[in-house]
């Protein structure tokens, strides 16, 4: 390993792409923050140049600096609230847009300049990071685009929230589409990678049953008579916002944040530079931008027991694939995500990562992908034979069915605010800052991309 800055990660690295790393609210905070607290010494990948974790809410902030030993000048209190913008997502986007000085003030003065790219952490659901993001993009873009002529990337880690987190489900498909819509002018997300709070959880309460159970049990001190009855927990209770409801989401957070860490660490895994390792095609970070659609949900198969004496190659690679992408990704993408495009990362021993396999995994993946898809293969080979091997499959534009459930929330709950009164329409602007006539258009661009899975039944114009 090597430490960041340091002599030789700076040569082997400055002609490689750098990157620079957000958190923007509670949620993008918590990742980068708790992937800094459990990198050894809280070191940066080689080409992560930097962080920022900022906020619009000061206890937030407080709580995330303490709790993940966050040197002050890394963080940021912006807006003019200090208490948060709730789930009012266009103030999120404003108060960014009104600190637009000293946000890149702030940047310059952690080192920003001359980096390729940036990813930006944040749930989708929430205000300060959901309407946060998109302005912070455009900033970004108009700055180093428009005004320097240099083209940069830009990556979104999203989080899509919890089942039942209706009014958080309308703010995500806000985003999403934002950040879509803004990539039309290049000035969104080149890449939006969506991790899902609902699914991480299904995956953690099955392949951690006994553990999981345990813990929520502890931390809510109730009965929890078997995992089913832990989903149904979900959508009764997290919206309403007491003291109950926030016990149980912040322990499902705590339960889903080392899958979301494990997904973030293993992206940037192939610019991190060790000296035991090959990486092949040589992999820059902006390459997963270049060669993936705008939309991307990762699927990770950790310890991966391929065993090239036992049996044929091209069975167990079958395999692999299959589990990975119905069993090990990040937002739900069923049986047939017909992405229209791929990258994967196989790492692990020289005799297991290797080209040789490529042509299996590309017949493996064939069901997987729409028809004339791209795949690109990236090959991590260590030099010890008992690293484990680790299967990172990223699927551009796939079909989501737990969209489907997503946009169903979100349009029970424009059609609840709906009617001729203006004390109805005036729900809109006073809890998201937006018209409603945005968010109904919002919903008919995800329907539009993701119609695959939906039914004809929509938002009332
Ligand atoms: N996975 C994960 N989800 C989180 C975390 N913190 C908040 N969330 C989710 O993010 C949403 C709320 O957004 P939040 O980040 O608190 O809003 P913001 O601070 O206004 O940007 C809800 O869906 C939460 O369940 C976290 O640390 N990890
Ligand atoms: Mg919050």
């Amino acid at each position: 390993m090597q430490i960041a800055g340091s002599k030789v990660a700076e040569d082997e690295t400055t002609k490689a792409a750098e990157v620079f790393a957000i958190g923007v609210g509670e949620c993008g905070s918590n990742i980068v923050g708790s992937y800094l607290k459990t990198s050894a010494d809280k070191r940066l990948p080689s080409r992560v140049r930097g962080y920022l974790l900022m906020n619009t809410d000061r206890a937030d902030l407080t709580k995330v600096r303490s709790k993940y030993e966050i040197p002050k000048e890394n963080t940021m209190l912006y807006g003019d609230s200090e208490i948060g913008v709730g789930g009012r997502f266009m103030d999120g986007y404003n108060s960014v847009m009104e600190s637009k000085d000293i946000i890149f003030d702030q940047l310059a003065n952690l080192g920003f300049e001359g980096v390729s790219g940036f990813s930006i952490f944040t749930s989708l659901g929430g205000g300060t990071g959901c309407g946060g993001t998109p302005a912070l993009i455009e900033l970004l873009k108009q700055r180093f685009q428009e005004e320097e002529g240099r083209r940069i990337f830009v990556y979104v880690i999203g989080i899509l929230p919890f089942e039942g987190q209706s009014s958080e489900a309308l703010n995500s498909i806000w985003a999403v589409s934002r950040l879509l819509r803004a990539q039309l002018q290049e000035r969104g997300a080149d890449l939006t990678i969506l991790l899902s709070n609902r699914t991480m959880l299904k995956r953690i309460l099955t392949s951690r049953r006994g553990e999981s159970v345990d813990y929520l049990q502890r931390e809510l001190s109730v009965d929890i008579a078997d995992v089913d009855s832990i989903q149904t927990m979900v959508p009764s209770t997290i919206d309403e916002g007491g003291e109950a409801e926030l016990r149980t989401e912040q322990a499902f957070v705590e339960l889903v944040n080392p899958l979301a860490l494990e997904v973030v660490e293993s992206m940037l895994s192939p610019g991190v530079y060790e000296g035991s390792k090959d990486v092949f095609p040589t992999t820059d970070l902006a390459d997963y931008a270049r060669k993936l659609d705008p939309v991307v949900v990762p699927a990770l198969y950790t310890d991966v027991g391929l065993i090239p004496d036992a049996g044929s190659m091209p069975k167990q690679i079958r395999a692999m694939i299959d589990y990975a992408v119905r069993e090990c990704s990040y937002a739900d993408v069923g049986d047939q995500p017909n992405a229209e495009s791929v990258y994967y990362v196989l790492s692990g021993p020289r005799n297991i990562s290797k080209a040789e396999h490529g042509m299996h995994l590309k017949e493996a993946l064939d069901k997987f992908i729409a028809p004339g898809a791209a795949i690109t293969p990236c090959y991590v080979q260590y030099h010890t034979p008992e690293s484990p091997t680790n299967l990172l499959v990223l699927l551009g534009l796939p079909k989501i069915p737990e969209l489907a459930q997503i946009i169903n929330e979100a349009t029970q709950l424009v059609n609840l605010h709906s009617g001729a009164s203006p004390l109805k329409q005036g729900w809109f602007m006073r809890s998201k800052g937006v018209p409603r006539k945005e968010l109904v258009s919002a919903i008919a661009d995800f329907r539009e991309l993701f119609s695959y899975y939906m039914q004809p039944s929509g938002a009332q114009e």
